[in-house]
């Protein structure tokens, strides 16, 4: 069949909204008619390099839609579902998926490449095979992916707020309650208030923090900051660490959520000096993938007993807490309505990351139908 998509034919290039051919789903995929995507910051980060990816590339993998058909095998999922899509595949035998942490399935060793899992690709412009960001490619209206990318959900949660579930939201929020462990009462930092750090301050609120300071030099996410349950906002992690310490009594904080567009190593020193003795900091934002070096005490890091650990998807199981994420939402206990800044179509994709680096959206949201 055939669809319209945003490609990034090179590193550095617009994406070029134009058609496609979308090959029928084989054994084991299904085809997606996608209603929303959000535009994550790692899309852009194909774009600029810092993530390695095979171009052509259709983009996107924060997406949600309804199952149009499926292929031989397929168990998971039938025509009609409402699906969000994972952006870690979650088989459920491997070793990582049978020791409950699926976000580390075997599959995912894929998403960097791109392809279907069995090496091939289903999408095709210009006469050329295209490969899909971590094998989703939700930069399109239509897709084929994976049922082990596929998580079902209700049919009556809004999807163009459920695609938020398949990469920022549950990434943020788990970086909070599962790779930060946050306590009742702890103290906890976020820096960089983007669609996975808003999350994270949710994460933060609802696992029970007292004080939750939101670190971001864009002004105007003060007040949206608040909105989600920060009780203090600084604007660089120098004005934070003196905030930090008046508030705290000096005791500082017992956990740090990094979410920043892109991590950078050289202030890794500065951002473990905001944490408390035996604190713990989650490195949640990707860093360039050629960056190697990092400023760190290492005997604060012994002395203090200070934790610098690493997250992808916030530790989160896929296919048990997207629908959990659905319940929080459905309870009004998960703002998800309040992340999404804009909505664009597929047209715009260019405008809307070009908001994305000015600082003016928590999430855009690219809306198909
Ligand atoms: C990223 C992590 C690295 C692969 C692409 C997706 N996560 C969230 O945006
Ligand atoms: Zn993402």
């Amino acid at each position: 069949m055939k669809t319209e998509a945003a490609i990034l034919w090179a590193p550095h290039e617009p994406w070029s909204v134009e058609e496609i051919e979308l090959d029928p789903p084989k054994a084991g995929e299904v085809l997606v008619e996608l209603t929303a995507s959000g535009m994550c910051h790692s899309d852009e980060h194909g774009v600029t390099g810092d993530l390695p990816v095979v171009t052509p590339l259709v983009g996107g993998h924060e997406g949600a839609g309804v199952v149009m058909e499926v292929g031989e095998g397929v168990t998971r999922v039938k025509p009609g579902d409402h699906v969000v899509f994972s952006f870690v595949p979650a088989c459920g035998h491997c070793p990582s998926c049978a020791d409950g942490h699926s976000n580390l399935c075997d599959n995912g060793a894929a998403l960097l490449v791109g392809v279907q899992l069995d090496g091939t690709t289903r999408h095709h412009a210009r006469g050329q095979d295209l490969w899909t960001m971590v094998c989703l490619g939700t930069f399109a209206k239509h897709t084929v992916v994976n049922e082990m990318s596929c998580v079902k959900i209700e049919d009556d949660i809004p999807l163009e707020l459920a695609c938020l579930l398949g990469c920022g939201v549950t990434t943020g929020w788990g970086s909070s309650v599962y790779a930060g462990d946050v306590r009742p009462g702890d103290n906890v930092a976020v820096i960089g208030i983007g669609g996975i750090g808003a999350a994270a301050v949710q994460g933060a609120r609802l696992a029970g923090a007292r004080n939750i300071f939101a670190i971001d030099p864009v002004a105007a996410k003060e007040e949206l900051a608040q909105s989600f349950g920060a009780t203090h906002f600084a604007s660089s992690i120098g004005d934070a660490f003196a905030l930090i310490q008046q508030v705290t009594w000096g005791r500082m904080c017992d956990k740090i959520i990094c979410c920043m567009g892109v991590g950078q190593g050289d202030q890794v020193a500065a951002i473990m000096t905001l944490l408390a003795k035996r604190g713990r900091c989650v490195v949640t934002n990707v860093h360039s993938v050629n960056e190697t070096e990092v400023s760190l005490s290492l005997v604060d890091l012994t002395l203090m007993e200070k934790q610098l650990v690493g997250t992808i998807f916030g530790s989160a199981n896929p296919q048990s807490d997207i629908p959990r994420l659905t319940q929080l939402y459905r309870s009004g206990q998960l703002d998800l309505a309040g992340m999404v800044t804009r909505e664009y179509e597929l047209s715009e994709i260019n405008q809307g990351y070009a908001d994305m680096r000015d600082g003016k959206n928590i999430r855009g949201v690219l809306r198909y139908k």
